[in-house]
């Protein structure tokens, strides 16, 4: 299998860097035009024609070259990447609209250049059109190069089943066979013309901007909540409704092919919380993010470092993520080791979580240490992926169940694994066990994580339908001197455990039902119906945060409640998503004596421009 997607892979990255080399000789050839005003106004064709065929052949380029490997990344490696259920309004969708984008500025600077080289009147205005449309042409086209490489590249070997495999490579020979002809075509009148441009890429200095890139995105959520205000205690009547705005700008900068450097910046912000002062999980005013140094080659494979603040996430980040919901969102200082094969990669990393403080210089708190070994690998098992994972967390000070003061060393040991089987059908499990020291007590603990999914892709709307069964172990006896709470780690949890944020995955049991579908090229929606029980009645419900909400000690009044969640997403354009959802917890016993029967509701809109 990894031959065959990888040899897709490998055509479209070879094409791109085919692509970037058009697009410096570009860059070239424009500021060569823009430091000869005479140029552009030239009414001499002799002066003109050594730029006009160059322009002819980098429009031939695009129109051929380019938007062919469109058509044949869209056929070969958005599908499969696509139908994921985490992918909802997400980079297939995003990527999908830049190709229109892109489709629509090549139509626009090929008509340019026509008008230009074919000596119409009005020259100098065509000609800073032309400039303009290259430019905006060069610019996405550099930036979604790079997009499909860091998102596309990385979730393939995660997502693609053994057919799809089959079907990308088949895709990639037609597609080879196809440019083919298509060359002979063209190779006659090239010939001429390719000198020209050959003499241009020849002048152009090795570019600086394709190695400097400026990222960012600016977000905001309005949230309305009723019954229970994030991590607190339920009441009955309490409400809050505030807005979020996040401004995230990043410098991505790759001065050799393999080393890189990532800097980001952030500034979070709440209006209008009920909690004053905000907390650090909605407000951080201007604070450094990620900063971190890669050495890394740029064939992604091989040996690899990773070292400064950077975000850590691992599986369907159930444990480890980066909790990009969260207006503050998460980083760990980190120094991370690895190993990348083409369909495998194994990480080692030294990691301790970075603490908001608004305010303030955000800094890791001595003595709260993650260390971990993470292994992911695919075609081990046929048609999925199978990862396995140490996870080591030290915490000090803490207070065991008999009020003894010490440190806590808890080590969870853990195997995920992904896939398709036959008919459609495709699941996902994780098994997590936990063994330590909590103070001076021992830890014993454990979670679960089952889905089974169907996708009938060729139906209207492409509906996904899943079934969940989640738990997570609580403490039986809160004085028996055993730590029996499941640690969820460092989770991205929001859309796991309903939208709500009600439950996290410690002392649950939780089932879970839902459906997915494409209502149109730009709109998803996501239906899901959860009902939550306490894995233990003598335990804590913890909320998604995994602080403990509300405890009502009674063995048989387990059953939280049910919970009906819509999600629904809408890419606006290719640098604008709204989102927008409602959720509603209805209470079951153990709510309606431990909280007087406090229902929940969640309400959002999100508009999210990134750049
Ligand atoms: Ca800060
Ligand atoms: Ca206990």
């Amino acid at each position: 299998m990894s031959e065959a997607h990888s040899e897709a892979v490998e055509e479209v990255a070879r094409r791109h860097a085919e692509v970037r080399e058009r697009l410096v000789a570009m860059s070239a050839l424009l500021r060569e035009m823009k430091s000869r005003a005479a140029v552009q106004e030239a009414r001499d064709d002799s002066e003109r024609a050594p730029y006009a065929a160059a322009l002819g052949e980098l429009a031939e380029f695009f129109t051929k070259d380019v938007c062919e490997l469109m058509r044949l990344e869209e056929e070969a490696l958005f599908p499969p990447v696509g139908r994921d259920l985490n992918e909802i309004g997400g980079p297939v969708a995003a990527l999908e609209i830049e190709h229109e984008e892109l489709r629509h500025l090549i139509r626009e600077f090929a008509q340019a250049v026509g008008a230009w080289s074919c000596g119409e009147s009005d020259r100098g205005s065509i000609a800073s059109v032309l400039v303009s449309c290259a430019e905006r042409l060069r610019d996405l086209l550099r930036v979604h190069i790079e997009k499909e490489e860091a998102v596309l590249f990385r979730l393939i070997p995660r997502v693609f089943t053994r057919a799809d495999a089959r079907r990308a490579r088949a895709c990639v020979r037609l597609w080879r066979s196809k440019m083919k002809a298509l060359a002979l075509m063209v190779f006659g009148g090239g010939v001429g013309i390719l000198f020209g441009t050959v003499a241009f890429a020849q002048q152009g200095t090795k570019s600086m901007e394709r190695q400097f890139a400026v990222q960012g995105e600016i977000r905001t959520r309005w949230e309305g909540r009723w019954g229970e205000l994030l991590g607190q205690p339920f009441q009955i009547g309490v409400r809050d409704a505030y807005l979020l705005t996040r401004v995230r700008v990043g410098v991505d900068v790759r001065p050799t092919r393999w080393l890189r450097l990532f800097l980001q910046g952030q500034d979070a912000q709440a209006m209008g919380f009920r909690a004053d002062p905000d907390p650090p999980i909605v407000e951080d005013t201007f604070d450094m993010r990620q900063a971190y140094v890669e050495v890394f080659n740029r064939e992604r494979r091989g040996f690899g470092l990773q070292i400064g603040r950077q975000e850590l996430c691992f599986g369907d980040e159930r444990l480890l993520g980066a909790f990009d919901w969260g207006n503050t969102a998460r980083a760990f200082d980190a120094l991370r080791v690895f190993y990348a094969w083409p369909k495998s990669r194994v990480d080692v990393f030294a990691a301790s979580v970075v603490v908001i403080e608004d305010g303030a210089f955000n800094r890791h708190r001595a003595g709260e240490n993650l260390y971990g070994i993470y292994g992911s690998f695919q075609g081990v098992i046929p048609e999925a992926v199978v990862e396995g994972y140490t996870l080591w967390r030290t915490r000090p000070r803490v207070v065991g169940e008999r009020g003894q003061l010490g440190d806590a060393d808890v080590v969870t040991v853990g195997t995920r694994w992904a896939g398709a089987l036959p008919a459609a059908f495709e699941y996902r499990v994780e098994i997590a066990g936990q063994l330590g020291r909590w103070a001076r007590e021992r830890v014993r603990a454990w979670a679960l994580h089952t889905q089974l999914s169907y996708r009938a892709a060729s139906a209207p709307v492409s509906p996904r339908v899943l079934i969940e069964y989640n738990q997570a172990s609580g403490d039986r006896d809160p004085t028996d001197g055993r730590r029996e709470t499941f640690d969820q780690l460092f989770p991205t949890n929001h859309d796991k455990y309903g939208i709500a944020d009600v439950v996290g995955w410690q002392n649950m049991r939780n089932v879970r039902v839902g459906v997915w579908g494409r209502l149109n090229p730009r709109i998803t929606a996501q239906l899901d119906y959860h009902s939550f029980w306490l894995a233990s009645g003598r335990d804590a419900l913890y909320g998604a945060g995994g602080t403990p909400i509300v405890r009502f000690s009674s063995a048989d009044r387990t059953h939280i409640g049910q919970e009906l969640d819509v999600d629904v997403r809408v890419a606006l354009s290719r640098a604008l998503a709204l989102g927008t959802g409602y959720a509603h917890l209805f209470p079951g016993r153990f709510l309606k004596r431990a909280a007087s029967g406090t229902s929940v509701t969640f309400a959002y809109t999100m508009l999210t421009y990134r750049f």
